[in-house]
């Protein structure tokens, strides 16, 4: 007995669409439920790999994602609040790695994209600055909540808090003993309960971890050309 029109016609439909999707393809799209991305995106003026944040992008099957291009989309961030560096150093991996994954930046569309290792894995911490004087605050809820953070053009769900923060406190493009000083007063409270200048593990509050990671940095002993930026997108 011959097959009739419907039937043929739906077994090549399974057939094509077995071919255009096949069943890996789909596990392999990056899932946001499977995903880890960190509430909170860091803006500072220093490369600091002790004060980056991990993002693991994993797929519908809760498999890493290898080579996954994570963009961090700043164009809703306020001008001036928020200012990214026309150039990103690479990021490590995991907090306090090695710099390995090249960061590329679209200054017109404000948007940073690196992509995921082996393991799906990266951490985050880029160079920008804001013109506010002692940065976002006085409550931690001050902060823009601005950052759009997708993978392979998947939104990885609602935008993210944006902290911009300083380890070079008092601006002279060095990272010494007076910017300690300075981050003291932040602590004690002099600008406000909170500000984010000083607040370099982006979680709202200025407590002793964020000396640690200002320590941290200040051991790397920077250059004055790594520290902050000429050239900020537009
Ligand atoms: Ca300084
Ligand atoms: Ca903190």
């Amino acid at each position: 007995m011959r097959p009739s029109a419907r039937s043929v016609s739906a077994a090549a439909l399974i057939t094509l669409a077995s071919h255009l999707y096949p069943p890996t393809a789909c596990a392999a799209i990056p899932s946001t439920a499977n995903s880890t991305v960190p509430a909170c995106i860091l803006l500072a003026d220093a490369r600091s790999p002790a004060a980056c944040q991990v993002i693991v992008i994993r797929d519908a099957n809760n498999n890493p994602k290898p080579g996954a291009t994570v963009t961090f989309d700043f164009s809703a961030c306020p001008v001036g609040e928020v200012e990214l560096c026309a150039t990103q150093p690479d990021q490590p991996v995991a907090v306090g790695g090695t710099p390995s994954q090249p960061a590329t930046v679209s200054c017109g569309g404000r948007m940073v994209s690196v992509d995921t290792d082996g393991n799906g894995q990266v951490c985050v911490a880029f160079i920008g600055a804001t013109t506010l004087a002692h940065g976002h605050g006085p409550a931690a809820r001050d902060r823009p909540v601005c950052c759009q953070v997708s993978a392979d053009t998947k939104f990885m769900g609602l935008p993210r808090v944006v902290t911009v923060a300083s380890y070079d406190l008092n601006g002279d493009r060095t990272i010494l003993a007076t910017d300690l000083a300075e981050w003291l007063a932040y602590a004690g409270g002099d600008f406000g309960i909170y500000r984010s200048k000083a607040d370099y593990n982006c979680n709202g509050r200025v407590v002793s971890s964020d000396l640690s990671l200002w320590l941290a940095c200040a051991s790397l002993g920077l250059r004055p050309t790594d520290i902050g930026c000429d050239t900020f997108c537009p």
